[in-house]
């Protein structure tokens, strides 16, 4: 198995895929956005995880033409279904850190912005705590450069990194995502039922959105709502879906 030669060439043959989970508004219960996730269908060893690939792509110098790819990929399927008619979705993309630090990142999400006709408002890219804290400096003035672009910024798996409060004061974030390790034992469990009340009360307080992730249940569900928890994504909606079948899921609920 030599994941990096077959990486190198999975771009080429078509093998990446992106697939979309639902972001659901708790208080309206519509779908609001969607996150793309990649998928790589390896030739002979079936689905293979990005979070087996996507640490190999960073060490091998791969990751900056995958993310151009997903941002594109990405952009292009939110404007195509824009055309169709579909409602407004904001389409939420992960970013590596290696992604983010690169010196040609701004410029290439205002090439592909402009090349796909792509609305920044639209556009969510999704960092981890640690990425941004590597080169905090600056991290601060490219997500000030991607602000100013109209882009929106969310931390991703939230509370399992540094999370000190005056960073989240200093960067210009617009949601919060609270990981799916606070999520997964509610209601049940007091101290992650504690520490997601307070994620929810420090983004409100800073006005931050804030979504929950890895919502299994209706338990989970109807607890989020009612600490009031802007919005939710996880298998209980749906899971991730390739385009085809967002779009089925989007007709059955309008
Ligand atoms: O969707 P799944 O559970 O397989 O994702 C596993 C991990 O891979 C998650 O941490 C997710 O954030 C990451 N991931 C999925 N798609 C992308 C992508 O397009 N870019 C990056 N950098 N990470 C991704
Ligand atoms: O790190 P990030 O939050 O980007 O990871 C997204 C990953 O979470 C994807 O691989 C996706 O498949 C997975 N995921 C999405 N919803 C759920 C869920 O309800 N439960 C679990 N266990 N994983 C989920
Ligand atoms: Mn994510
Ligand atoms: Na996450």
């Amino acid at each position: 198995l030599n994941l990096e030669r077959d990486l190198q060439h999975a771009l080429e043959n078509n093998e990446l895929r992106l697939h979309y989970q639902p972001q659901l508004d708790l208080e309206s219960s519509k779908v609001i956005g969607v996150e793309a996730l990649l998928r790589w269908q390896h030739p002979t060893h079936g689905n293979m995880s990005p979070a087996v690939f996507i640490p190999i792509a960073e060490e091998r110098g791969l990751i900056n033409d995958i993310g151009n790819w997903v941002l594109e990929t990405a952009c292009r399927q939110s404007v195509s279904w824009q055309e169709q008619g579909l409602p407004p979705l904001r389409m939420a993309v992960n970013i590596s850190a290696l992604q983010l630090h690169h010196v040609d990142f701004y410029e290439k999400v205002a090439t592909i912005l402009a090349a796909t006709g792509m609305n920044p408002e639209m556009l969510e890219l999704e960092l981890t705590e640690s990425a941004v804290m590597q080169h905090e400096e600056s991290a601060l003035v490219l997500m000030q450069q991607l602000k100013a672009l109209g882009l929106h910024l969310a931390i991703d798996d939230f509370g399992t990194g540094y999370s000190s409060l005056s960073y989240l004061k200093r960067f210009p974030f617009d949601k919060l995502k609270i990981d799916r390790s606070f999520i997964k034992d509610l209601p049940l469990d007091t101290e992650d039922g504690a520490i997601t009340q307070a994620i929810i009360g420090v983004g409100r307080s800073l006005k931050h959105k804030v979504i929950a992730e890895g919502v299994e249940t209706l338990e989970q569900q109807n607890y989020l709502r009612d600490e009031g928890c802007d919005q939710m994504q996880g298998f209980y909606f749906s899971r991730p879906l390739p385009p085809e079948e967002l779009v089925e899921l989007l007709e059955q609920n309008s």
